[in-house]
């Protein structure tokens, strides 16, 4: 059922058809056919990462691939609006995560989706950026006091910055707990080396730690 809305919803970006691209993603949430995690990890998602261009000129597809990332952006900033209402009925947790990509990783919209997620669990999330200097995120830090600072990695080259970016926050906030999460962590032999607290692979991870620290 769920492929149902998937191949509709690309119709419109195989159109780059932005205004039709929103508006069906959208009327999905409002009239309830789909939570926000089902449009988020089954309709969006994977449009992006099965993204593929039958175009000869690479770069029309770099383009294109671009104007997808805006479009799937478009309706996430859309979507927050939901989620601010949904997070009505949330227990909160009070527990402050400040979500980021490090310095060089522009690829954001994971980090963007798991914010929203992680406000739905109750978390009081926060997303600060993408391609975020370790100056800036230890300056955050010192402002914010968040409780976890997660940091999401698409790019395994990203990680000698992440653990950069890691050791800093573990030296002068040893405090702050470090959650990973992207695409960079499928081989731990990249990230063993590497100071976190928690590595989430996806939505069922993050609920699991949802639960095990509002029980702390
Ligand atoms: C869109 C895109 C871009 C956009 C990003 C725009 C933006 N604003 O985010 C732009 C055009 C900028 C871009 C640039 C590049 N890209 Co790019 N990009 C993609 C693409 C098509 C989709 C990425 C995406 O958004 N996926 C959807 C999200 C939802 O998936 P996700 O990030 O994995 O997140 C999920 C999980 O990982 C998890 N998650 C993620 N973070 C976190 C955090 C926490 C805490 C938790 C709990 C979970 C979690 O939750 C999400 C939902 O399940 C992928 C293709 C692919 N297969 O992914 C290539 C891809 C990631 N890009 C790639 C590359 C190589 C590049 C460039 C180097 C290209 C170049 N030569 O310039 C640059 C690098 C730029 C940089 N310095 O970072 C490669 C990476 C290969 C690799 N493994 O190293 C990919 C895989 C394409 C490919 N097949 O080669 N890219």
């Amino acid at each position: 059922m769920i492929h149902d809305y998937f191949k509709a919803f690309m119709t419109f970006l195989k159109r780059e058809d932005k205004p039709g691209a929103v508006m069906y993603a959208l009327k999905l949430i409002e009239e309830n056919t789909l939570t926000i995690e089902e449009l988020y990890l089954n309709v969006l998602a994977p449009s992006l990462i099965h993204f593929e261009c039958e175009e000869k000129d690479e770069d029309v597809c770099i383009w294109k691939e671009h104007f997808r990332t805006s479009i799937i952006r478009t309706i996430l900033e859309s979507c927050y609006v939901h989620v601010l209402t949904l997070v009505k009925n949330v227990k909160p947790n009070h527990i402050k995560v400040m979500m980021l990509t490090p310095a060089f990783e522009y690829h954001e919209i994971g980090a963007i989706m798991n914010t929203h997620f992680m406000l739905l669990e109750g978390f009081d999330a926060h997303y600060i950026g993408a391609n975020t200097p370790k100056s800036e995120i230890l300056s955050a830090i010192r402002t914010y006091h968040p409780d976890y600072v997660a940091l999401s990695v698409t790019n395994p080259y990203n990680l000698v910055v992440t653990k950069q970016t890691t050791d800093e926050i573990k030296r002068f906030f040893p405090e702050v707990g470090i959650l990973l999460g992207g695409q960079a962590f499928k081989d731990p032999a990249l990230f063993e080396h590497l100071s976190y607290t928690y590595i989430l692979k996806d939505l069922n991870d993050l609920k699991a730690f949802g639960k095990k620290v509002s029980h702390v």
